[in-house]
């Protein structure tokens, strides 16, 4: 059966704040957790990951968890252990002693970001397939290598199923030409989450967060084969954008790579 009750971490944010409003239609009951109070929401449990006693009253009798809370750029390695290594953790654990069957994991593109973007048009070469080895560009990108790494263990040694979504840009609109090939719509996103929350025997299955971009860069099969059937695509925004910033160049390190500029100038968390 669907799940019915989903806890979502990182509620107060961009990404959850877009969720509260598209996931209610999809029949969840969302229960909600966030470092920082959430808007409009009363009832939502406001408490950091590392507190394990709210953390472990908070996924008692869910059926999932969408755990996208924790330091969404780069910080000190310091910040990044605390909030999304070790909480991170303190999720898993809260997890398997509750029982609760299945996470959804907000992993990131930084896990590969130092992976060679191909080029445009791309020819023969290949989308990159999630299987590619994981180049994190930033201490950031470091904690959601170690997140998925934490979700296959967790498969392994305890049966707790996860789907690690290595999300590319959600937002309501690209506004790069780097997110033309990254961007997943909110909307979209609604139908990713949904369908990773609710496929049969996922396991610890890795996918790749995007709309159907004209201009992708990665593979989008392992998410398919959940039941994912994006419905947007970011070219229309392509003229706009590219009259804005030109073509980037590929000898620009910062346009090399999957992570763009995480790879040379990461913007860093503000708190
Ligand atoms: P955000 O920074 O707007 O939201 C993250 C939320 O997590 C914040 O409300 C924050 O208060 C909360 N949080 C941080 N540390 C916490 C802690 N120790 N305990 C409890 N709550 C804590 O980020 P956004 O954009 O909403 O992203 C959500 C998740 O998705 C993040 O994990 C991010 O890394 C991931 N992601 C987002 C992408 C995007 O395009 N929005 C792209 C790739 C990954
Ligand atoms: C991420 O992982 C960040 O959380 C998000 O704020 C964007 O910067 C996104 O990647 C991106 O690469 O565009």
């Amino acid at each position: 059966p669907a799940p019915r009750t989903l806890l979502l971490t990182g509620a107060a944010g961009g990404l959850g704040t877009l969720m509260r409003e598209l996931l209610p239609a999809y029949g969840y009951e969302l229960r909600l957790f966030d470092v920082r109070p959430v808007d409009g929401a009363p009832d939502a449990i406001t408490a950091d990951l590392n507190d394990t006693a709210a953390l472990r009253e908070a996924v008692r009798g869910t059926d999932a968890v969408l755990h996208l809370a924790g330091i969404s750029l780069e910080a000190s390695f310091e910040q990044i252990l605390a909030a999304n290594i070790q909480g991170t953790y303190a999720l898993y654990e809260a997890v398997r002693q509750e029982g609760v069957p299945r996470v959804v994991f907000a992993s990131s593109n930084h896990a590969v970001g130092f992976t060679p973007r191909p080029p445009h048009p791309r020819g023969d070469v290949p989308l990159i397939p999630t299987d590619t080895p994981r180049r994190p560009d930033t201490f950031y990108g470091l904690s959601k290598s170690f997140g998925e790494d934490l979700a296959q263990l967790y498969w392994d040694l305890h049966g707790v199923e996860t789907v690690s979504v290595r999300i590319g840009s959600c937002f309501p609109e690209p506004t790069t030409v780097r997110m033309l090939s990254l961007w997943m719509s909110p909307a979209d996103g609604a139908r990713l989450f949904h369908a990773a929350l609710t496929a049969d025997d996922v396991r610890h299955t890795t996918v790749y967060g995007s709309s159907a971009n004209t201009r992708l860069w990665w593979d989008l099969s392992s998410a398919r084969a959940l039941g994912y059937a994006p419905r947007d695509d970011s070219e229309p925004y392509a003229a706009r954008l590219l009259a804005e910033e030109g073509e980037p160049d590929p000898a620009d390190p910062e346009h090399a790579h999957v992570g763009g500029h995480f790879c040379t100038r990461p913007p860093r968390w503000p708190h």
